[in-house]
């Protein structure tokens, strides 16, 4: 019998090393990943308990989407703002459950460089069913002064100045996965120990797969090029990689877009003739994920910009979303493209 591997790293032994190894850190990015760690701790132990407690169903409260909140959504937001707030490196939030950001009024917080905008709890109406969901995050060093309260400038940046970004998924097991621009890497959750232990080290994702995610639902809604890419994908042999191609979606971003960050794949969220903009949140969704992506080798726009450059305008904007492997994406873009309408 193989004894269990105790050498590999912990998250917080990583994030040490990573600190170890670059001249003038301070830390205090390292010291922020932990504290997301402990929040995705807690969260991970009552979305395992979900179907044993009552906490299913609505807080009776709707977010700013006007969407129905599920009552882990709200555990989740106070768990993140909690370890947030207590800690070293953070001056302040802005959640998608939350009206408004929130500035961390306290002399060491005012004193700190990042800030942090997140969705606690995303594909929240898959919990029921017992569906993979996530934890999505995006990090980002202030523009205002620190010694001042943070103000909406702060999280009005656009992606590209994203220092972090990561997810956590509870899935099958539970998983930590962040960027920084040094790499992307992934932890898996040790439930005997505790412990995010490093388990995907240097994810990098396929230049092309063989999976699509997307709505199918809606296919009539969305813009001919959109349809035109759908239907080349679902032909073998019409788009150059000659790949038969598989479609999964479950709905739950986090666990699409992990398994496509991993084994190579296109998650596409587009914009449909009823919404204009498409569903997802620039700021908590689209905004994290094309970071890791992009750092991790992929591609992510709008359908026409890239998603990373894109200048917000309001904390909860939304934004068509493709995203995923470099060879799928130019195949898309250039279904998009107006010259190759003769071919559609
Ligand atoms: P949420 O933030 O309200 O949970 O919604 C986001 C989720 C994503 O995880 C998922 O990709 C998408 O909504 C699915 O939407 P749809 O059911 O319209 O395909
Ligand atoms: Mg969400």
């Amino acid at each position: 019998m193989n004894p269990i591997n105790r050498q590999v790293l912990t998250l917080d032994e990583f994030t040490i090393q990573q600190v170890r190894q670059i001249p003038n850190a301070t830390g205090e990015l390292s010291t922020l990943l932990r504290d997301i760690g402990l929040a995705a701790k807690r969260i991970n132990v009552e979305v395992n308990k979900a179907g044993l407690v009552d906490i299913l169903g609505d807080a009776n409260a709707t977010n700013v989407q006007g969407e129905a909140q599920k009552k882990l959504d709200v555990y989740a937001n106070t768990q993140l703002m909690g370890v947030l707030r207590h800690g070293i490196s953070c001056a302040g939030i802005a959640s998608e459950e939350l009206d408004d950001f929130v500035p961390f009024d306290d002399d060491i917080s005012r004193n700190s460089k990042y800030v942090v905008l997140f969705d606690p709890l995303d594909g929240s109406s898959n919990i029921d069913v017992n569906i993979s969901i996530g934890t999505i995050f995006g990090v980002y060093r202030r523009v205002t002064e620190q010694g001042s309260a943070v103000s909406e400038a702060d999280f009005l940046q656009p992606g590209l100045r994203q220092v972090a970004a990561g997810y956590v998924i509870y899935g099958s097991s539970t998983m930590l996965v962040y960027a920084t621009r040094r790499g992307v890497n992934g932890f898996t959750l040790d439930p005997s120990i505790g412990e995010f232990c490093l388990s995907h080290p240097n994810i990098t994702c396929p230049a092309k797969g063989k999976i699509y995610s997307v709505n199918h639902g809606n296919f009539f809604q969305y813009s001919a090029g959109v349809q035109r890419y759908i239907n080349r994908l679902q032909k073998k042999g019409e788009l150059p990689t000659q790949e038969p191609y598989t479609q999964r979606y479950t709905g739950s971003m986090v666990a699409d877009l992990h398994r496509n960050l991993v084994k190579g794949g296109i998650f596409m969220y587009p914009a449909t003739f009823q919404n204009r903009d498409g569903k997802l949140r620039l700021m908590y969704e689209c905004n994290p994920f094309a970071f890791i992506v992009e750092v991790a080798g992929g591609k992510a726009t709008d359908g026409l910009n890239r998603i990373l450059n894109i200048q917000p305008t309001s904390l909860h904007q939304r934004c068509p979303l493709f995203i995923g492997s470099a060879q799928m994406m130019e195949e898309l873009e250039n279904c998009l493209m107006p010259a190759t309408t003769t071919h559609g």
